[in-house]
């Protein structure tokens, strides 16, 4: 199994749920907000019934509601859904519809569905791989590629005639290879801040920097050039306090914490923590009790965690977990007023928290990933180093137990945990039927495979997992 951070896939605002990527709960989680009043009962996502390949199916988390959608690409090809063989895929939820990528056998296109056959269409085929779907006011902004511009920043209301360029950020073309090709600004990272986008872009001139966009061509502009000499390559856009939080690379101190409001007097760095001409590579920002969290590496203590109140040069090193290399803390999830997260201090990717009492491990689980709140308790994927990787859960009280034994080998790990319908879903494989969709409601009894998706040992759902 390979594990994909947001280090390799970019800022992952929209996939930092897991599967709830697939609906509308992960959007309005990341500032899009404008579907959260209709949060769906179902969930789409890529499934394989070893006859229609990878194709659109949907779940409510019960064997009966676990069907195939459409098979788009018809036959055996895939048209994968969500655009990758990645697991959960890339779902928006925007005006009563699912918005993804879909191949019908025409290459990968901007499709729409309502959860049903009927309901399923292509919304247009002048853009292709369509992704990074972030909801703002009337409107689904992504990045796409019309073969003409290159990839640049789209959006859509849902109909063909109103799915439009929004600017051509790097305009012309460029050699590639010997071979003139549309230049792409390739924006990433979009994130809502201040009623506007944010991203990162390269408009061929000044390299990736921070960009804005309030959906129109005027209002689309470079918010500041903060490496005059190369790509700042901002990532990891966080709203705290009032403002954008990020990464960035000014040239001189390295990948450094940097924060904006929008304008370009806003935008300076908040510290430089690694002092030494080194990158601190800040990542990982979650707010917690009124202070924005993250992993950091000072260049002395290796990547811990770290805090800030968003001041001029206030950053503090909340604990060095690890004394002899990095504990590289991740997952961070707030549960029961404290800040859960995985790290390495000695046994690898331990249970830690961290509260107004102190950081502290929690439990003699490793290998942990996958902390998510479902039902007044926290769950994750973890072994205690006699079972395997499997299903844990620590309740306000704050021991951690496994809440079944799904495969007892490290091969069987649940991932991709969400929540839908006072259901805890998730992926796992018994080691008999395959990579499958499991439910649980915290109790042995209760969990369960939902549907041997593709019938006996192959694997109904993809393997590559996305990893919050
Ligand atoms: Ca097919
Ligand atoms: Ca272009
Ligand atoms: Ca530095
Ligand atoms: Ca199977």
């Amino acid at each position: 199994m390979i594990h994909l951070d947001e280090h390799s896939m970019g800022p992952l605002c929209k996939v930092t749920s897991a599967l709830a990527l697939a609906s509308a709960l992960a959007l309005a989680g990341c500032g899009g907000g404008a579907s959260s009043a209709s949060s769906p009962s179902i969930m789409l996502l890529a499934a394989n019934d070893g006859v229609s390949g990878f194709e659109l199916w949907k779940t409510d988390g019960s064997a009966m509601g676990t069907v195939l959608v459409k098979d788009i690409n018809p036959g055996a090809g895939h048209s994968s859904p969500g655009g990758s063989g990645l697991f959960p895929s890339e779902f928006a939820f925007f005006n009563g519809a699912w918005f993804f990528s879909a191949d019908d056998g025409t290459g990968p296109k901007l499709w729409k569905s309502d959860g049903t056959q009927a309901g399923t269409a292509r919304v247009t085929a002048v853009v292709s791989s369509p992704r990074e779907f972030t909801v703002l006011g009337n409107a689904l902004y992504f990045s796409a590629d019309d073969g003409v511009n290159g990839r640049e920043l789209w959006k859509t209301d849902g109909t063909e005639a109103r799915t439009v360029l929004v600017k051509d950020i790097a305009p012309g073309t460029v050699s590639i290879g010997g071979i003139q090709v549309p230049r792409s600004s390739s924006p990433t990272g979009l994130t809502v801040f201040n009623n506007a986008l944010y991203f990162s872009a390269d408009d061929g001139v000044n390299g990736r920097e921070l960009w804005k966009s309030d959906g129109t061509v005027p209002g689309t502009v470079q918010v500041k050039n903060i490496n005059s000499s190369g790509d700042s390559s901002p990532s990891g856009f966080t709203v705290f306090n009032n403002a954008l939080y990020f990464s960035a690379d000014d040239g001189m101190t390295g990948f450094e914490l940097w924060k904006t409001d929008g304008t370009l007097g806003g935008t300076a760095q908040v510290m430089d923590i690694n002092p030494l001409g080194g990158d601190s590579s800040p990542s990982g920002f979650t707010v917690f009790n009124n202070e924005l969290y993250f992993s950091a590496d000072d260049g002395g203590t290796g990547f811990e965690l770290w805090k800030t109140n968003g001041t001029p040069g206030n950053a503090v090193l909340v604990k060095d977990i690890n004394p002899t290399g990095d504990s590289s803390p991740s997952g961070f999830t707030v549960f029961n007023n404290a800040l859960y997260f995985s790290a390495d201090g000695v046994a690898g990717a331990e249970l830690w928290k961290s509260d107004v009492a102190g950081t502290v491990r929690v439990g003699a689980v490793s290998l942990v990933s996958g902390l998510t709140v479902f039902n007044n308790a926290l769950y994750f994927s973890a072994s205690d180093g006699v079972a395997g990787v499997e299903l844990w859960k620590t309740d306000v009280a704050g021991s951690p137990v496994q809440v079944k034994g799904i495969n007892n080998t490290t091969l069987g790990a649940p991932n991709a945990l969400t929540v839908l319908n006072n259901a805890l879903l998730f992926s796992a494989d018994d080691g008999m039927t395959g990579r499958e969709l499991w439910r649980t409601d915290g109790t042995v009894g209760g969990t369960m495979q939902v549907k041997d998706i593709c019938p006996g040992p192959c694997d109904g759902v993809p393997v590559l997992v996305i990893l919050p």
